[in-house]
């Protein structure tokens, strides 16, 4: 036994990334679900108050990227970074990108996407400009084959496949763009990722979830309108 707890919210594309993870590298683990939370007792686990919490039994880390970097390096039975460092370094760049430039940019249309409130014209306008840029970039960066690092999946498939996810939904409820099409080379990378046992049940999750979540929050956007990265099911 591991005595690992995860602490998440299936409808949390950040919490989905650290339990695929440990899906994938064979982990036994307790799923708490858990909110994200401004209380101080939870903020002494999370000190900004965000899920994914890790509980690893010498102390709670919070931060996907230090998550899946502490399984790794304290499981590394079935790693999920690659053993080159030149891979490990561009894999760590693109997670980055998708982190600030894709990830946090959509979450900031979040209110007028999923949360039943409103996007200023302001905001639409700095994020589309910020996607404008990440999209070309992922463009140039991302060949997969089958994964994007090759044979194996790793930490980068996991980050993009459920950030990106997020991240079409939005973009295409605001400006009726898909970013994965624009991207480009992504279908079957997008199959193969979908068909993982993994995937599987944290989307059955995610799904069940996030009906519940728009509708608690009357939120303009409907689930089933536009699941493109699941479109190859
Ligand atoms: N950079 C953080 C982002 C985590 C994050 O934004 N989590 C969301 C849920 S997906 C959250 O806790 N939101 C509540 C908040 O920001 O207060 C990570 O890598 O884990």
């Amino acid at each position: 036994m591991t005595g690992l707890r995860l602490l998440g919210y299936p409808v949390s594309n950040y919490g989905n990334i650290v339990r695929a993870a440990l899906l994938e590298k064979q982990l036994p683990f307790e799923f708490v679900v858990t909110r994200a939370s401004q209380e101080p007792d939870f903020r002494r686990m999370s000190p900004l108050g965000k899920i994914p919490v890790l509980d690893t039994g010498e102390g709670y880390l919070s931060e996907t990227v230090a998550i899946l970097d502490y399984l790794d390096d304290e499981y590394p039975g079935v790693p999920l970074r690659h053993p080159d460092s030149f891979s490990r370094a561009r894999s760590r760049q693109i997670i980055n990108l998708v982190q600030l430039y894709v990830e946090a940019q959509v979450r900031q249309l979040f209110p007028g996407a999923f949360m039943g409130g409103n996007n200023t014209a302001a905001t639409e306008a700095s994020v589309r400009a910020m996607l404008d840029r990440a999209t070309a970039a992922l463009s140039q960066l991302l060949t997969p084959f089958p994964f994007l690092f090759g044979e194996r999946p790793g930490q980068i498939d996991l980050f993009l496949f459920y950030n990106l996810d997020i991240a079409e939904r939005v973009s295409r409820f605001v400006y009726q763009r898909s970013i994965i099409d624009e991207i480009g080379g992504l279908d079957e990378w997008l199959a193969v990722m979908h068909d993982r046992p993994s995937t599987q049940l944290v989307l059955a999750d995610f799904y069940t979830s996030f009906q519940t979540y728009l509708a608690d929050h009357g939120a303009a956007y409907r689930p089933d309108e536009l699941p493109r990265p699941h479109s190859h099911a």
